[in-house]
Formats: structure tokens, sequence, C-alpha cells
């Protein structure tokens, strides 16, 4: 005798798997724009989400979101961004982003966003983060209004990373996405006298509290791959560090998050 049944009992959730490629530091221009079209075209439809890192671009010019636009708008895949310090450098950021919203990307600075893979809420918290030091080189909230500024410019940024892994505490799936870094372990190969510059461990406090599945950054382009932070496994996916155009990560778990209250 054979019995059908129409799925999985509760006490054993199917088991989901997400496909996500990631890449940080693409820095587009005219010298590299047929080749990122033809990477995003590559990886089109082999993976279910699409992540960058920041530095989208080399000078953040309009013609570069616009190079930038144009090999992200024929791909189908859902891509997610966060912008790097080069995105801002030419002063147009909300043009950048419109620009490259227009073509489909739809970009964190700072936000939330979810999207329905294989059945399974994902959430992805994007930040750009900023600078700050980790110990041993921390900026301190002291003295001129400038650099207290920058301080609170990163507090910012860290509110909204709390904020934004608050609001996706119920999703199955959770992934933190930033430019700069929130641990010093992916920045070993940088000169340790400019890890303040690369990231702050400032960022790492709300990851720890939250535990996401994964989090990703990018800017340290002569950093390390790996790292963890309190168990969250930290990825740093700068392009010159991975070696490729984009890496693949794939998380399998349950499609359903256990519930907190009973
Ligand atoms: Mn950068």
């Amino acid at each position: 005798m054979e019995i059908r049944t129409n799925g999985a009992p509760a006490g054993e959730p199917e088991q989901t798997t997400v496909r996500i490629a990631a890449a940080g530091d693409i820095h587009v221009s005219d010298v590299n724009a047929d080749a990122v079209a033809e990477a995003f075209r590559a990886i089109d439809g082999t993976v279910d989400l699409i992540l960058l890192a920041g530095d989208l671009t080399t000078l953040g010019e309009r013609a570069q979101a616009e190079a930038l636009a144009r090999a992200c708008d024929p791909i189908e895949t859902p891509i997610l961004a966060v912008l790097g310090n080069h995105d801002w450098h030419s002063g147009c950021r909300d043009a950048l982003v419109d620009t490259v919203e227009e073509a489909g990307v739809r970009v964190l600075d700072p936000g939330v966003a979810t999207r329905c893979v294989n059945g399974a809420e994902v959430g992805i918290v994007g930040a750009k983060g900023f600078v700050g030091g980790f110990p041993g080189s921390h900026l301190p909230d002291f003295g001129e209004p400038s650099l207290r500024g920058v301080y609170a410019e990163t507090g910012a940024e860290v509110e909204a990373l709390e904020e934004g892994l608050e609001e996706i505490r119920a999703c199955p799936f959770r992934i933190v996405l930033l430019h700069y870094a929130p641990i010093p372990e992916t920045l070993r190969g940088e000169p340790e006298a400019i890890w303040a510059f690369l990231g702050s461990d400032r960022l790492a406090a709300p990851i720890i509290e939250h535990q996401p599945d994964l989090v990703l950054h990018g800017h340290a382009h002569a950093g390390a791959f790996e790292g963890d932070v309190g168990g969250v496994p930290v990825y740093n996916v700068s392009v010159p560090v991975i070696g490729r155009e984009f890496w693949v990560f794939e998380l399998t778990g349950s499609a359903r998050h256990p519930a907190e209250i009973h």
C-alpha cells in the first residue's frame, strides 16, 4: 500500500535553498562597462538574487551610473545594492540612485527589502556603513564638530542596521549587505594604519544581537575573504579579493522561521 500526503508536517519543515551572487567594488567606468554587462548576463538566471556591496562606480558620475543601468536593465534576477564611498564622490548620489533604480536595481542606502525565493522570505538589510575603526584605533565621539559628525554618521548607519534587522526578524533567511567592514578580520592584508577608514566595529553590534545568516561587505580590496562576528559568517566580496566577477553563496534552511512566541 502507498499513502500520499500533501507536504511535510510542522515538525519536519521543508528545506529551501537560496542562491546568492555577490560582488563589491565593481567600479563601473568606460573601461570595464562591457565586461561588467557580460558578467551580469552570464550570472542572470543561475542564482536567485544578485547583491552588490557598494562602489558600483569609479567616481559616482552620471555616465557611470548609466553604464551600470544598461548592464542591469536586461537582467531578470533581482538585484539589490548598497552604495560605497566612490558612489558619493561626484556629488550626484540622488541621480545615481534614480538611474540604477530605473533599471530595476533596488538601492538600500540604507534600507530593508524582502524577496520571496523558492517559497521562502529572504530579508536583506543594506547600508553603506562608514568609518570608525576597531579596538586600538577607535574614532572617539569627541572634539571638533566635523569629527563628531563623522562619528554620528556611522551611528546613523548602525541604527539603520538595527532597525532593519528588527524589521526582518521573522524572515527565515536574513542577510546584511554593507560596503564598509564590520570586523577587522576581513581587513587583514590591508595596512593596519588605515583600518579605521575601512570600517567600524560599531556596525557589528546589531549583527551580534540579531544573528543574521550572512554578512557581506566590500571596500577592502586587499583584505581577506572570510571572517565571523559572534558566530555570524562575514565575507569580503570585493572583486579583487574574490578574483572573479561574482561569488556565489548557497544558503539552505527551513523556509519557516521558528516562532518566538507560542
Ligand atoms: Mn570603497
